[in-house]
């Protein structure tokens, strides 16, 4: 019953032909026109005060209301995560762009037709909840896909390989890496001393270290990231054919990161850049897309590449095996209530359909344990599957029972296989009615705890990686190193990992080692990988250094990523009172047209008027925001503002921060002869300012009098391009080490 005709609009749009969205309906509560009530139904009169003795006198233990809120909300926190705390969600769906019936008889990759509900989380793995999403760390990337046949979970990360080979290692790296047990510091930060005297005795992790040192860890947004599988899946077809793959998302907005020196100011500026950019993306109707890919290997060839395909810190070079892009995925709704859905979904690993079945990556196996183990805890009991967002499409008949919670009503006296009394239903279903049939793998072999030979190369890969960079992203990786390092105290731990640097690539030790003033050890006391069993000699499990030609994968680069669109880019415009409307204005359009945003950043808030005497709605007022949070800057025209922009601190930091960063930067008329008085100036090579001429130079783009359509279409072309990396030589170079080997 309700109060009144709701007044306002219930608060998210429902997508009515996505059946989870309706699914999640019948659990959604919408509180528009009704009245108060308690957790049983019963009005409430009075939420403003406790039931007392007298105006000023006791609360009464009687007051069932005052105890129902108090209780509840003292009970509001569940455990977080214990990695991948810090998580953003989205609802989308998913569509193959034909049948993969040759490969696999997974329903929801037979039919292009059909669209499969999912829910994907994007997380960070070290930091809590309440951390900075800018932390230098890998991105969990699960996606749940809640298909005809069950709930299909791919809970991948942002990179495609992981820093130990075996799960019994994972809680030693997690320990390593969390904050340091006696001070519960650093917070989401691997540059300390118990991670890095971790990785520096466990070579294993070399490839991984490569890429968290790259700026894949650093993204510009959980929609410009790759996600992978990591390990080494089964596709199974109705014949019962096995084929290895792999999985990857590529998104379609290209590969792109920010700067460390932008994630440090940002993690200050807005710790929620990620999980704004996601949601504000998705409420302007710029859905984030991916491509799925899959990459086969025939079972023949299972042993025909240089490295174990259930080695975990080895990937299959795209070069060599190609990634096929069999469908999309694309995010357009995000949820309605944060914890009920991103924080209380939860995956798993094991979660598979028919047609996808598991290898033995020993990482994978200890994985297939603990996602449900951890969800009985971080969710209080076994029936964690029929929370809303966990509940799969298909209908769930068993004969589990009871438990904490259990929201099923099950009918009838059976709970039991095999039984009479129940006409022995529900019944095992064959596998040609979609009864999952685990792979058949032949396998004769001892029981034993032992690390495969074909596991024991660290460095070949992770020397592809780092030499497939381009030299920018070297010199960053390089700088991250420097920087984690730099924060470790202990220097033997240094001095150990710059030796591991060492077997991986003698340059980028050395380059590493000049940052941190220290020299690389050319050996070092001790096994390099002490990662070993008692009673294993420790020559047996030594990587070789890596001497050989490296092999060069474009794809690793994020340099030969997409370029070409600026699609949902954020572009700032710096304005002041009597800025040049007529081209704030062309400018607006010409980002617009191109799929960006333009926002006024002002000196104050409210609005500004233009020189043509119009008032201009300002977005953000100098002190709220910094450049760090935008992709490029325009600066228009106008006299009175461009002079009073000269005079304001803030927005002259705006421009050389952006500068700094290697962002497109335009500006026309006054706004032209504010850039060339701060920092961007001493680069600029035009010397006529009164000319029509166009400036182009590594992303500065404008002039005195360039007709602005041209700069806008230069603008955009350099935005597209994300960065112009060219500039960094100039405003931070790497420096060359000397002689760094002692
Ligand atoms: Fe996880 N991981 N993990 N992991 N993982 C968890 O499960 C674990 C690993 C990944 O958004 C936990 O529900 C072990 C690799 C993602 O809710 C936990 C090992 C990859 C998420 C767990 C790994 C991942 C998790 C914590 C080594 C990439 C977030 C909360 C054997 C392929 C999912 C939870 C979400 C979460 C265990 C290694 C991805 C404890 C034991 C490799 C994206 O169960």
């Amino acid at each position: 019953m309700s109060k009144q005709k709701p007044t306002r609009p219930i608060s998210r749009p429902r997508v009515k032909d996505d059946p989870k969205s309706l699914d999640l309906d019948k659990n959604s509560e919408e509180a528009a026109g009704q009245f108060l009530t308690s957790n049983q139904g019963l009005r409430i009169n009075d939420d403003q005060n406790s039931l007392k003795l007298g105006e000023r006198g006791p609360s009464l233990l009687e007051d069932f209301i005052l105890r129902e809120k108090i209780t509840h909300f003292d009970h509001e926190r569940i455990p977080e995560r214990i990695v991948h705390a810090r998580g953003s969600g989205a609802h989308g769906s998913f569509q193959v762009y034909e049948s993969m019936a040759a490969l696999t008889r997974a329903s929801f990759l037979q039919d292009p037709a059909v669209q499969t509900p999912v829910f994907v989380r994007f997380s960070t793995v070290a930091g809590s909840r309440g951390s900075s999403d800018l932390a230098r760390d890998v991105r969990g990337f699960a996606v749940k896909f809640y298909t005809g046949e069950g709930n299909f979970d791919l809970v991948g990360n942002n990179m495609p390989v992981f820093f130990i080979q075996d799960a019994v290692k994972f809680p030693d790296l997690i320990h390593a890496v969390k904050p340091e047990p006696h001070n519960e510091i650093p917070q989401a930060a691997s540059a300390h001393d118990t991670f890095w005297d971790f990785i520096s005795l466990m070579p294993e992790s070399m490839h991984m270290i490569m890429w968290v040192m790259s700026d894949r860890a650093i993204p510009r947004s959980l929609r410009m990231m790759e996600g992978f599988g990591i390990h080494t899946f089964r596709f199974i077809n109705s014949k019962g054919k096995s084929r290895f793959v792999k999985f990857h998302w590529k998104p379609l907005l290209g590969i792109h990161s920010v700067l460390w020196d932008e994630a440090l100011r940002i993690s200050g500026c807005d710790p929620d850049f990620h999980r704004r950019d996601l949601w504000e993306a998705i409420e302007n109707g710029d859905f984030p897309e991916w491509e799925f890919g899959i990459q086969i290997v025939e079972e023949k060839d299972e042993h025909k590449f240089d490295f174990d395909l259930l080695d975990p810190t080895k990937i299959i070079p795209e070069e060599l095996v190609p990634v096929q892009r069999i469908g999309k995925l694309t995010l357009n709704r995000n949820p309605d209530n944060f914890f009920a859905e991103t924080e209380q979904v939860a995956f798993h690993v094991g979660h598979v359909v028919p047609g996808i079945d598991f290898t033995n990556d020993p990482l994978m196996q200890g994985r297939l344990f603990s996602y449900t183990d951890t969800q009985l805890i971080r969710l209080g009991g076994p029936n964690f599957h029929e929370i809303p967002i966990n509940r799969p499409l298909a209908p769930i008949h068993n004969h589990q029972r009871d438990g904490f919670m259990r929201q099923m009503i099950n009918r009838g006296h059976v709970s039991y296989e095999p039984n009479s009394l129940g006409n022995n239903d529900p019944a095992q279903a064959p596998a040609r009615d979609g009864g999952f049939v685990s792979y058949a793998e032949r396998i004769d072999a001892a029981k034993t705890r032992a690390r495969s030979k074909s596991f024991v190369d660290h460095f070949t890969q992770a020397a592809m990686f780092f030499h497939s960079q381009s030299p920018t992203e070297q010199g960053h990786l390089i700088n991250a190193l420097r920087f984690e390092l730099g924060k470790v105290a202990a220097q033997p731990i240094r001095e150990r990992m710059l030796y591991q640097l060492s077997q991986v690539d003698d340059g980028l030790a050395e380059k590493v080692a000049a940052g941190l003033g220290v020299k690389v050890p050319v050996k070092i006391d001790g096994p390099g990988n002490m990662s070993i069993p008692a009673d294993v000699n420790p020559k047996d499990l030594q990587s070789k250094k890596f001497t050989g030609k490296p092999f060069i994968s474009p794809a690793l680069s994020m340099a030969n990523t997409v370029k070409d669109t600026i699609q949902s880019r954020k572009i700032a415009a710096l304005a002041a009172d009597g800025c040049d409307d007529g081209e704030l204005a062309a400018m607006k359009k010409a980002l617009m047209n191109a799929g960006a945003q333009l926002k006024v950043v002002s000196p104050h808030g409210g609005s500004i008027t233009g020189s043509s005497g119009k008032a201009i709605p300002v977005d953000f007022s100098l002190l709220t925001v910094a450049s760090v949070l935008f992709d490029a800057v325009y600066v228009p025209g106008g006299d009175a503002h461009a002079a009073s922009l000269s005079h304001e601190m803030k927005a002259i930091e705006f421009v050389e921060e952006a500068y700094k960063h290697c962002k497109a930067i335009a500006a026309t008329g006054a706004g032209f002869d504010f850039i060339k008085m701060t920092r961007v100036g001493e680069d600029l090579e035009d010397g006529d300012a009164k000319s029509k001429s166009l400036v182009n130079h590594q992303g500065v783009i404008g002039g005195r009098s360039a007709p602005i359509a041209k700069v806008a279409t230069a603008f955009i072309e350099a935005i597209a391009k994300h960065r112009a990396w060219d500039r960094e030589q100039k405003v931070s170079p790497i420096k060359e080490p000397e002689n760094n080997r002692k």
